[in-house]
């Protein structure tokens, strides 16, 4: 990739952190080469609520949830604090539960394995093997994410998002081994979506059921930067966009009744939302719905979006009309009013590439209740978002490691993880747990 700089990042390292940033020309502006990033690892996250599926409907609506008690809104932020896991990966870029009962980890590495945390061992076998469906070589190419079936414990299905050897954005179903449940079944593979894709960087690669039992999958514009083919808002292409489907009412998928532009000859009925650079990562708030999406800014400003659950689809996210809050390119002038815009965003004093998060609803750590966590895979620094008076965000910068942060995830119980391609050595990445102080 053209980057400059970024190259240097170890190859591997620095594959995803790009998703962000175009990669292809940097920009100016565009952060310059993390060259001190020292190793550790995030991981990712995109898990399926447990629970059955709701009726298909919008996101599902629920009330805002209040902080907890002994955290008003607008008074002290609490600070959090990273516990590494005690296992190493090979550049471990996401993080899911099977919501299952089982209490595992399933732990993405971007070659193409997925590993199996069971109670305090790492297995051997990875859960399944992926890499010869998969390539790796671009910096934002592999396999890139994981997410179970509402309904696994019954049916078994998980779902994966990856770079197929031609380079198209896929999306796969696969069926637990009906003899292990430590172990996928490789030939049971069924090809949702193949996209074709112009360039090895902006392949998304996030795949998250919803509160409604959909699959939410969000593509990238395509790559090279300033969304040079143009896909952000071409009504015609699946890139660029959030897409929603049934993976439960037709073969390989079905189009939910109340997609927005089901019927409408102008857009490909698989769009929920438009105008989406590079969503890396996006997950719902489990308790209520809230879908949080971070989109990889092109050379200034990286952002952070929240669509409240119960919100109808046919939003327009601004890519490449905008970046952040601003028009893009700069020096145009833009009408914003019909986009969403993000409720966070920060230009290149806080990073280069945006990587999103999960609001905590876990039960170990009350005090971080409802706060969004998210990071920067450049600089490592680590934000939180709380809701000051419900409609505006307060951000908060609350660790600054020197880790390459590729995504987080959580487990069964809402407890929140980072992947990193960060660790001790360069082949031993770490997952960190995110902690109270
Ligand atoms: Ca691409
Ligand atoms: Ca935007």
């Amino acid at each position: 990739m053209p980057h400059r700089g970024r190259l240097l990042l170890a190859g591997a390292l620095s594959a995803l952190l790009l998703a962000c940033q175009s990669a292809s020309t940097a920009a100016p502006g565009a952060a310059a080469a993390p060259a001190t990033v020292p190793a550790s690892a995030p991981a990712v996250a995109a898990t399926a609520p447990p629970g059955k599926p709701a009726a298909p409907a919008m996101i599902a609506a629920k009330p805002v949830a209040q902080p907890p008690a002994g955290r008003q809104a607008g008074g002290t932020v609490p600070r959090i604090a990273l516990q590494a896991l005690p296992f190493g990966f090979q550049q471990p870029l996401a993080l899911a539960n099977a919501g299952d009962g089982s209490g595992r980890h399933f732990v993405v590495e971007k070659g193409g394995l997925i590993r199996v945390i069971k109670g305090d061992q790492l297995l051997q076998t990875p859960f399944i093997d992926l890499k010869s469906r998969v390539t790796a070589s671009g910096s934002e190419q592999g396999l890139l994410g994981l997410a179970f079936h509402p309904r696994y414990a019954e049916n078994g299905r998980f779902f994966v998002g990856y770079t197929d050897t031609q380079g198209r954005n896929t999306v796969e179903r696969f069926q637990v081994s009906a003899a292990n449940p430590d172990q996928g079944d490789l030939s049971t593979g069924v090809v949702l979506l193949a996209i074709d894709d112009p360039a090895q960087n902006h392949n998304g690669g996030n795949v998250a059921f919803g509160p409604d039992g959909y699959l939410w999958v969000g593509t990238g514009d395509g790559g090279a930067a300033g969304d040079r083919y143009r896909n952000g808002q071409n009504k015609q292409t699946l890139l660029g966009k959030m897409l929603r489907l049934d993976v439960d009412s037709a073969e390989p998928y079905g189009i939910p009744a109340d997609n927005p532009y089901i019927g409408n000859a102008e857009y490909r009925p698989e769009i929920w939302a438009m105008g989406l650079r590079n969503p890396w990562r996006y997950s719902f708030d489990r308790a209520n719905g809230d879908l949080w999406i971070a989109d990889v800014g092109q050379n200034a400003y990286e952002e952070i979006n929240r669509v409240p659950g119960g919100t109808a689809g046919g939003l327009n996210f601004g890519w490449p009309l905008t970046e952040g809050l601003h028009c893009f390119p700069a020096t145009a002038s833009c009408d914003q009013s019909a986009f969403t815009q993000p409720v966070a965003e920060y230009g290149r004093d806080g990073g280069c590439s945006v990587t999103g998060g999960n609001v905590y609803r876990g039960a170990a750590y009350p005090s971080l209740n409802g706060m969004y966590f998210f990071g920067d895979f450049c600089t490592g620094r680590i934000w939180s978002l709380d809701a000051a008076d419900g409609a505006t965000f307060r951000m908060t910068e609350q660790l600054k490691d020197a880790l390459q942060i590729t995504s987080f995830g959580q487990d069964e119980a809402g407890e929140v993880y980072m992947t990193t391609f960060s660790g001790p050595d360069a082949s031993n990445h770490r997952i960190y747990q995110i902690v109270a102080q």
